[in-house]
């Protein structure tokens, strides 16, 4: 179990932490580990920085960080200059807010009977003594965020913590009330500990042959000069974009001509809104290092999946078969039907698909809704009846770790890319060497090596697949001229 911060919430927090790339790992959360004050001791003490997030019923989310560890073997404050609350979501809605510590000294507090505190001051209280005297005691109390004590039992799926508020106290608020940090409701769904620390690249867990200047022109010549197998009598390799929309899947048609053509373009039309970008089936040809002639292969991009519209199933039979002409305009309301100008009534094996690529953003995959994975299951059912290849591309990997964002020749030395390898082939049941981490062109206005290695690297991937489906191909070829011999 990984925990329940999304990738974008860690890009969050490591920009408030301020001291390069981190890595999250979970220790401890209420329905994993249940909620009691010595397994969050157990799980949690002199384990240095960490992060503690709640979420509330209201969908409201919120912590603190702290450089310092958590303890049981003593009742103190700790001196944190570093620790400060946080609110990622309010009801539901992104909505995030750093509240620095402004009194450092006293910035969390461990004992051996709670769970995380943070903040808080030393209260001074007279207590009588024998004789009538009264002795002044300093006692803790104030805490900005005190979480919990003793065991809380669940109830519905819920935990009601039994700690107090008291925000200010050592913690800058600004003019942020309790309601606006947390509702001022103590029924929660989880809490979480996250151990934080700095991103470690680990040896190279996929090898691609070199990242150097002339390994991408050797790999540009081999695409170059790529052609279907010879006997299949294909001029080309068709490869379908399918994905949700705002996936990349224009911009992956760009990067790839973009390399060809030496500088960044922008072919496709690119961009984010809340339905497709594209409206228009364009099966793009992308010409070489020369720009005299086109490459042997055809990247055609789709309009994007939608959660409650989108392709029927008929329209993506279709296009598999290759019925639906280049430039058609995709109407949800109104799918393409044989009676649809320009229909191809007869399409050859030079029209159909031979490769599905699925492309999905990579700083998104982990939190997919419901909807859309079943939408992508159904989908994916459909390409494996046809005996089609597929391959997933993930894209965005510059959002999901700020090593590869710097230098994408990082990217197989990335834990948090090779988590996100691991849980897309896992999603889409496919092997790990059908996943293709990318990193589109969108910021750049030149082409860089390092991206445009990973983008041919994965094209090549793309092509090899390709190659899997038109080998069987001359494969049943073979057979009917067999049978037709005997
Ligand atoms: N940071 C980053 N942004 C990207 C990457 N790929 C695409 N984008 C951005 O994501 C947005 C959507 O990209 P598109 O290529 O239009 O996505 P699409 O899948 O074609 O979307 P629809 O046509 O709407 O279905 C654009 O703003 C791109 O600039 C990437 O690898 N990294
Ligand atoms: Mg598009």
């Amino acid at each position: 179990m990984t925990g329940k911060l999304s990738i974008a919430d860690k890009k969050q927090l490591e920009h408030y932490i301020q001291a390069g790339p981190k890595q999250f790992g979970l220790l401890y959360s209420f329905t994993r580990d249940g909620a009691d004050v010595s397994i969050f001791h157990e799980l949690c003490d002199e384990k240095g920085p960490t992060v503690t997030v709640i979420y509330d019923t209201q969908c409201t989310v919120y912590g603190g960080f702290t450089e310092k560890s958590w303890t049981s073997n003593c009742e103190s404050f700790f001196k944190d200059d570093q620790a400060f609350l946080f609110r990622l979501y309010q009801k539901g809605k992104s909505n995030s807010m750093k509240f620095p510590v402004k009194n450092p000294d006293n910035a969390i507090y461990c004992s051996y009977n709670n769970g995380p505190i943070f903040g808080g001051r030393y209260e001074e209280k007279s207590v009588p003594r024998i004789r009538g005297r009264l002795v002044v005691h300093r006692i803790a109390g104030g805490y900005d965020v005190n979480t919990f004590s003793g065991t809380i039992l669940v109830e519905n799926n819920q935990f009601t913590l039994n700690g107090e508020f008291n925000f200010g106290s050592a913690y800058d608020m600004g003019s942020c009330s309790i309601e606006q940090f947390c509702n001022n409701i103590k029924t929660v769904t989880d809490l979480e500990v996250y151990s934080v620390s700095d991103t470690s690249l680990l040896p190279p867990w996929r090898e691609l042959g070199g990242w150097n200047h002339q390994n991408l022109e050797d790999l540009k010549n081999e695409i170059d000069a790529w052609s279907p197998p010879h006997g299949t009598g294909l001029k080309t390799a068709n490869i379908l974009f399918l994905g949700p929309v705002g996936a990349g899947k224009s911009s992956f048609f760009n990067t790839i001509s973009s390399i060809f053509r030496g500088h960044v373009t922008g072919q496709a039309v690119c961009g984010s809104a809340e339905q497709s970008i594209t409206s228009t089936y364009r099966m793009y040809r992308v010409r070489g290092s020369a720009l005299t002639k086109t490459m042997k292969f055809r990247l055609c991009d789709t309009r994007g999946i939608e959660e409650n519209q989108g392709m029927d199933g008929a329209e993506l039979n279709y296009l598999f078969e290759g019925n639906v002409p280049n430039g058609y305009q995709f109407n949800p309301s109104t799918p393409i039907t044989p009676d649809t100008t320009g229909f191809v009534a007869s399409p050859t094996l030079n029209h159909k698909m031979h490769c599905v690529c699925f492309i999905i953003d990579g700083s998104t995959a982990s939190v997919m809704s419901e909807k859309m994975l079943e939408k992508i299951k159904a989908l994916q059912s459909k390409v494996r009846q046809k005996g089609l290849p597929q391959v997933v591309l993930v894209t965005k990997i510059d959002k999901v770790c700020s090593n590869v964002e710097e230098d994408v020749s990082k990217v197989f030395q990335s834990v948090a890319v090779q988590e996100l390898v691991d849980t897309v082939s896992n999603i889409f049941g496919v092997p790990r060497s059908h996943v293709l981490p990318v990193k589109n062109y969108e910021k750049e206005i030149n082409v860089r090596d390092d991206v445009s290695l990973l983008a041919l690297h994965s094209l090549q991937q793309i092509l090899r697949a390709s190659e899997d489906f038109m080998f069987n191909l001359l494969d049943m070829l073979d057979d009917e001229k067999d049978e037709s011999l005997d």
